[in-house]
């Protein structure tokens, strides 16, 4: 479901302080004429990597077609700068410092990837990423996102709405919540190396939530495929929720039952919950969500409640009790 409705909360593209490549984006799309071409020829070699030159732009290029000009939901702030965002991680298979997912992901091979589907649906199977990702689909979703440690971002991703992938495997009505799985590859993940984390991460939301027009899976940012340290290829992204919600480099994703055991719940449960809403009414035990320093800023600024999106999600919530859900 594609958001176009402009809500309070957006801005036009003209208003935004981009980065130079973001601006640069015209004149590669311009380039992608090629993409028809090498489609056709491709069909002959095969399904799977026609689909390839599809979705995936060459080494250094960017996405094609990226539906724009709505869902600019970032408010009146300015994007992070693309160094920031890819600099300043917190992916733990890399490692625990910020600096980690950097400097040492560009060992990661995200492709090829697939993604396993199972679990409570009428169609669950194995996924090639690029049957998973349609190209028509990509909408570019500027959005804030605030990690439980009280610093944030803008982010331009490149995604494709959630609901859109899930309805393609037909969930049955006794799926209440959606479960996924990060990657394990010890070889390439030197962080899975030590037990700093029970691996694979694991993160869930609740079926309405996932079902949310504003949860996208992320295949990118700025208009070129993610970075090993974002996630690559494909990660979730829940904007109203801490950045934790956020699970990178997903392999599984299965409609279940019961409320999935989520990492940061599992390894310390009276910090993180499952729901995991932005709220600065309910602070961390050790510190305050009032407030938050914006990467790149050097005045702190207001914590929004639900990150800024409460037009959007509230209604999710009503009548929950969210300092003891949280
Ligand atoms: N697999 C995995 N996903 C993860 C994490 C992680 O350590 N492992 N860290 C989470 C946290 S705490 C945050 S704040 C975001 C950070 O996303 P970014 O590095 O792209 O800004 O990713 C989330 N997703
Ligand atoms: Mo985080």
């Amino acid at each position: 479901m594609l958001i176009r409705h402009r809500k309070r909360s957006d801005i036009a593209s003209h208003e935004i302080t981009s980065e130079s490549a973001y601006l640069n984006r015209r004149e590669l799309i311009k380039g992608t004429g090629l993409i028809a071409g090498s489609l056709a020829l491709s069909s002959a070699i095969g399904a799977s990597r026609s689909a390839y030159a599809a979705v995936m732009p060459a080494p250094g290029g960017k996405f094609a077609d990226v539906a724009k000009g709505y869902a600019k939901l970032g408010g009146n702030d300015a994007p992070t700068s693309f160094e920031d965002i890819t600099t300043y991680n917190n992916f733990y298979e890399f490692g625990l410092d910020k600096g980690d997912p950097a400097e040492h992901a560009h060992n990661f091979k995200p492709l090829p990837w697939t993604v396993k589907v199972d679990g409570l649906c009428n169609k669950p199977g194995t996924i090639d990423f690029n049957d998973l990702i349609k190209p028509a689909a990509l909408e570019e979703r500027i959005y804030r996102m605030r990690c439980v440690e009280a610093w944030s971002m803008v982010i331009p991703w490149v995604g494709i709405s959630l609901a859109s992938v899930i309805n393609r495997f037909e969930p049955q009505g006794s799926a209440k919540f959606i479960r996924f799985e990060t990657i394990v590859r010890p070889t390439e993940m030197r962080g899975q190396r030590s037990a700093n984390l029970p691996w694979p991460y694991i993160e869930g939301l609740r079926m309405d939530e996932a079902m949310n027009p504003l949860s996208i899976l992320a295949v990118g940012l700025y208009g070129q495929p993610l970075l090993g340290q974002s996630g690559a290829p494909i990660r979730l992204v829940v904007p109203w929720k801490y950045g934790f919600k956020g699970v990178k480099s997903i392999v599984r994703i299965s409609f279940v039952e019961e409320q999935p055991q989520n990492t940061w719940k599992v390894m310390n449960g009276s910090e993180y919950g499952f729901y995991a809403n932005v709220n600065p009414k309910v602070d961390h035990p050790r510190w305050s969500q009032a407030s938050e320093r914006r990467i790149g800023e050097f005045r702190r600024r207001p914590t929004l409640m639900f990150n800024g999106y409460e037009e959007e999600v509230a209604d999710l919530y009503k009548g929950m009790n969210l300092s003891r859900l949280y």
